[in-house]
């Protein structure tokens, strides 16, 4: 079969657009579901990756894929590391896992990244046998409604809270409620893990170990590019200053 010359230049348009996200949805019998883990990741750490292994388990998706915001919608006032470098850091903690997929899609977008415009994007590229999950933690998911064009977000992808055992969800479930917005929201029990970006920041800054709080990969990252206020030697061993 020969194509003219437009479909050529469509079906290159729609590689280029899809960019290095997966292919989904081949099978038109049946139902594809991608799970989405969109991050600051400055860095990302083993809370983000268990959290998005219980949802790709629980929820029976095809894939996960992380995808550090450009420029995050809600940070301007903050200094976030660069993009390559939140993205880097992502693509070496996920490679081991053949779940998880690291993509460039929000990184490469010029402007603020919002999630209802990367949620359009996806809805435009993958057929309507493919379901959005869009993944959170528990401590977002009651702000999702304030997010921009929240009511928009919610009619585009389902949304995955990942809430730790015993934290209370009435915040989130109230906020839901009270905006009267259509969110699907399904709420997943991970395993209680305290990290967050900004304590793993707080730790190199002291030159303490972020052994068993993110791969070895990141670490060593964060250590050769002297993120965080990080030298480039002797993560977690002698020589740093302030270490407890
Ligand atoms: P964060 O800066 O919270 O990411 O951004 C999360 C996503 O929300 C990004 O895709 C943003 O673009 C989007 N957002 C936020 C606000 C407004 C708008 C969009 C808008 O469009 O208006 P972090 O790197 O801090 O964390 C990534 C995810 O991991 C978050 O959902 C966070 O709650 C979760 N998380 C944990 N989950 C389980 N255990 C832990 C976690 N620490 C963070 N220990």
């Amino acid at each position: 079969m020969e194509l003219s010359l437009d479909e050529i230049e469509q079906v290159a348009a729609d590689v280029v657009e899809r960019g290095d996200l997966p292919t989904l949805g081949q099978e038109p019998s049946r139902t594809y579901r991608l799970g989405i883990m969109g991050g600051t990741f400055d860095p990302i750490h083993n809370g983000h990756l268990v959290a998005a292994e219980q949802a790709f388990d629980d929820l029976g998706l095809d894939t996960v894929v992380f995808m550090p915001a450009g420029r995050p919608a809600f940070k301007q006032d903050k200094q976030v590391s660069a993009g390559e470098d939140r993205y880097a850091m992502t693509l070496l903690a996920t490679s081991d896992n053949p779940h998880f997929l690291a993509s460039r899609f929000e990184v490469d977008r010029p402007g603020i990244t919002y999630t209802a415009d990367t949620l359009e994007r996806l809805r435009a590229i993958y057929p309507e046998n493919v379901e959005l999950y869009f993944i959170t933690g528990a401590d977002a998911i009651a702000d999702i409604v304030s997010w921009r064009e929240a009511g928009r977000m919610a009619s585009l992808a389902r949304f995955v809270g990942a809430t730790r055992p015993g934290y209370d969800l009435a915040r989130a479930k109230s906020a839901i409620a009270k905006s009267g917005l259509p969110f699907d929201v399904t709420y997943l029990e991970v395993p209680a893990l305290a990290i967050s970006s900004s304590y793993l920041r707080e730790r190199v800054r002291r030159g303490q170990s972020l052994r068993y709080l993110t791969p070895d990969a990141v670490t060593g990252y964060i250590h050769k590019h002297k993120l965080y206020g990080a030298s480039q030697l002797g993560y977690g061993s002698k020589g740093a200053e302030g270490r407890e």
